[in-house]
């Protein structure tokens, strides 16, 4: 039985009190908090492990290049990509996308293409696409959602021509929590000729992934948002793309060979085999460790457990803000359409004033755009309050939320 208050005890940070209060911890949406078996596992690797990988025949570095590769085959399983090959340790999304930009993008887009991404994306799955269409001429077009939020498939089908080479689409958005069926999307856009790059950095931390069902050709996701260590972040790639894409960086470690012609005056360069060839210079080892140990965790706790656990409190949540009527909530009222994420405003307040006041209950959440400006501009609102659970929330903390917000209704 999955028991969040069991949980709880593994995350030592939970037990912290600001001003006398407990803290409540809501804003998972931006970064996750680490259990001791994350934090212990790089303090293990940091005191008796550290060397540089793939480069030494010393026991320290074959020791940590064990280390770095076990955690792309972690990783591979537990999104069910074929093998390791298909995975590529990045910073996180976003450089996991810039990625798909300059390492696919700009040798494959031209003018008269065009990339279409929805409007209920995160600035890093629109910015890298405006940038790159300004060097190479292609459009970006823009897919429109609903007014709750969910995506409209039927002008996906009318937007996809054959000059759409691209469609960018997030899996779980970071606003209002939606679930996108990511799967017909992929056979839509597939049926069209064009590939699929999903944004996975709210969907692989809560909800079961599986590449092969999804049909993907590129998947992005960040380490800190599933309970491992900022710093370290996935791009999934079908084998057969990446092994025709160019690589992203240049340095150390992702070629082969760097021959020296002395008559020519320059370098014959081959590169080195997947997945390496996209992993220029030393990378975040100690990072790679952490995210092992927290694939291990999540797995532990199941992934279909995780997902009902926010599914109810999303429920509980959304079913006592009705109490509060000075409460506006965006985004589907179904809480089986959503990960466990909640925007919302509070009349005459500003989403900011909204934090700040429940920060004084020791209630943390965000507040803003969340990077994702065009989705607010979408729904006609200046900015919004955002809460956003994992696996060591509570019913219990809920109640407090709820109570806390009642209280700052009162005062109004
Ligand atoms: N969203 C939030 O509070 P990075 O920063 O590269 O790890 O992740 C970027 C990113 C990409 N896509 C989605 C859907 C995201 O939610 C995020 C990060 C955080 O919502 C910080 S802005």
């Amino acid at each position: 039985m999955f028991n969040p208050y069991k949980v709880r005890e593994d995350f030592p940070i939970l037990k912290r009190k600001i001003d006398g209060n407990q803290i409540i911890y809501f804003d998972n949406a931006a970064t996750s908090q680490k259990p001791r078996q994350v934090i212990e596992a790089m303090k293990k690797f940091y005191e008796e492990q550290n060397a540089n990988v793939h480069r030494a025949v010393h026991t320290l570095s074959l020791e940590a290049t064990e280390l770095y590769e076990e955690a792309h085959e972690e990783v591979a399983e537990f999104i069910g990509a074929k093998s390791m090959e298909e995975i590529i340790f990045v910073r996180g999304t976003t450089e996991a996308i810039n990625l798909v930009a300059y390492s696919w993008g700009l040798h494959n887009l031209k003018r008269g293409d065009e990339v279409l991404v929805t409007l209920m994306e995160h600035h890093s799955n629109i910015v890298p696409w405006e940038i790159l269409s300004e060097i190479k001429g292609f459009k970006v077009k823009y897919l429109d959602v609903n007014l709750d939020g969910t995506l409209n498939y039927e002008l996906l089908k009318e937007m996809l021509t054959p000059r759409v080479r691209l469609v960018c689409v997030t899996h779980v958005s970071n606003v209002t929590g939606v679930i996108n069926d990511v799967e017909t999307v992929a056979k839509l856009a597939h049926e069209n000729d064009a590939l699929v790059l999903v944004d996975g950095a709210q969907s692989v931390p809560h909800i079961p992934v599986n590449v092969q069902k999804l049909d993907c050709d590129f998947l992005a996701f960040s380490g800190h948002k599933m309970l491992g260590p900022t710093g370290i972040g996935v791009l999934y790639g079908k084998r057969e793309i990446l092994e025709k894409m160019k690589p992203f960086h240049g340095g150390g470690g992702m070629i082969n060979e760097v021959s020296f012609n002395l008559e020519m005056h320059r370098c014959k360069i081959s590169w080195n085999e997947l997945p390496w060839r996209f992993e220029a210079g030393t990378p975040d080892i100690g990072g790679a460790v952490g995210l092992t140990a927290a694939i291990k965790y999540l797995r532990t706790l199941g992934m279909e457990n995780v997902k009902t656990h926010e599914y109810k409190l999303t429920e509980y949540t959304m079913k006592h803000l009705k109490e509060c009527p000075k409460v506006t909530v965006y985004g589907p009222k179904d809480a089986a359409l959503k990960c466990g994420i909640i925007p919302f405003n509070v009349e005459r307040l500003d989403s900011h004033d909204v934090a700040l006041l429940l920060n004084s209950y020791g209630i943390m959440i965000r507040s803003g755009f969340h990077c994702a400006q065009p989705l607010h501009e979408k729904l006609k609102i200046p900015s919004s309050a955002r809460v956003s659970f994992y696996v060591y929330n509570t019913q219990e903390e809920v109640d407090r939320f709820i109570e806390a917000l009642k209280e700052i209704e009162g005062v109004l």
